[in-house]
């Protein structure tokens, strides 16, 4: 346990998580899990940085942690909690905020579109500074790797770039993190803009495949998925909403894309999108089931965020001692 690497990540709740939430992050961070010592966070801190109702909070918290469970997350093997539960988050990410500029954080793409989407008299500066929580989170407990999708490369930048400008100023006191972004189909795109990523935040519900959707929603979203006129199933940047799908196939299926494309040859895209839905409804069926046993039992789920956030708590502590000592602050 001592010697093994860190890892850190997390999921909003800011939703219930897609297809994209699991294909890019979640299935990849079950494989880490034997051989690091990995931190698994439901960022609810993070979910109210736009409008949220208090008891969808409550049930998305909840839910998003069964699903990873569901997922093959093992409780017993990495450290799994609810990020409020941890107020060195908030404490960390204050003081961070003193070491972030203005400028870097206005470069961040992600605000620039989450800002968009939201009326300019609501945008909070919570979802401004919303980079530098993320940036505790991850330095808190000295974390090596972050295993994400490809849309948060820029936050890990601001991570490293905050890390290392800390360091500088005082003495060695973070871990430089480094992203961990597996190549094949690390961004999974929307199913009406293909050109724009799959997120659960979409105002359009057939852009996402949620892993709580049923077996018709399903194949009803595949069926109606934006393609191209061409008709040919292949694999290029001009057959956006196609390769999408392809990588959908190819990372639940095992199959590789010469593979899949050598399949479909002669054969239309309506046969293609219906074989892609079987391969997900195929994957997600055992996870829905499980998901709905582990919210039945709310005990056990309690069980688990009660020990994951005590030692997290101690991990935690023990870095912000330390910031909070080379800041200036008076130890109580
Ligand atoms: P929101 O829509 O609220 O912004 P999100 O689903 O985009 O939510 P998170 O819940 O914060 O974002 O993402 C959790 C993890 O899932 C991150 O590692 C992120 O990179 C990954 N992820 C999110 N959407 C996709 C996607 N479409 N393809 C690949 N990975 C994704
Ligand atoms: N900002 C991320 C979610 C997130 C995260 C983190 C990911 C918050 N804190 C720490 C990795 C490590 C997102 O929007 N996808």
């Amino acid at each position: 346990m001592e010697n093994k690497k860190v890892i850190f990540s997390g999921m909003q709740p800011s939703g219930s998580l897609t297809l994209g939430n699991y294909l890019g992050a979640l299935k990849n961070w079950v494989n880490l899990q034997s051989e690091y010592d990995c931190y698994y966070c439901v960022v609810d801190m993070h979910a109210i940085t736009v409008p949220k109702e208090p008891k969808d909070l409550r049930k998305n918290t909840l839910e998003v942690l069964a699903n990873y469970i569901a997922a093959g997350i093992d409780p017993e093997q990495v450290t799994l909690f609810i990020q409020s539960h941890v107020p060195a988050h908030a404490e960390l990410g204050w003081i961070l905020n003193c070491f972030s500029y203005y400028g870097e954080l206005s470069r961040m793409t992600q605000f620039k579109d989450k800002s968009k989407k939201q009326d300019s008299n609501a945008i909070t500066a919570g979802l401004f500074t919303y980079p530098v929580l993320m940036v505790a989170d991850i330095l808190l407990y000295q974390a090596d790797l972050v295993p994400v999708g490809e849309d948060q490369r820029q936050h890990l930048e601001l991570s490293r770039d905050i890390a290392a400008r800390f360091n500088n100023r005082f003495s060695e006191t973070f871990k430089i993190p480094d992203p961990f972004i597996t190549k094949d189909g690390a961004k999974i795109m929307s199913l009406q803009d293909p050109t724009s990523k799959m997120s659960k935040s979409d105002a359009n519900e057939n852009s996402f495949i949620l892993l709580k959707d049923d077996v018709d929603s399903i194949r009803r979203k595949f069926k109606r998925a934006v393609t191209d006129s061409i008709g040919i199933v292949a694999y290029n940047d001009e057959q956006q909403g196609v390769k999408n799908l392809i990588n959908i196939h190819s990372k639940i299926s095992g199959k590789s894309i010469e593979e899949i494309v050598t399949t479909y040859e002669g054969k239309g895209y309506a046969q293609f999108k219906d074989d892609v839905a079987e391969v997900v409804v195929n994957e997600l069926k055992p996870i829905q089931e499980k998901v709905d046993y582990l919210l039945k039992n709310k005990d056990y789920l309690e069980k688990i965020y009660i020990a994951g956030a005590e030692k997290a708590e101690y991990a935690a502590r023990k870095t912000l001692r330390k910031v909070q000592k080379k800041v200036g602050f008076i130890p109580r």
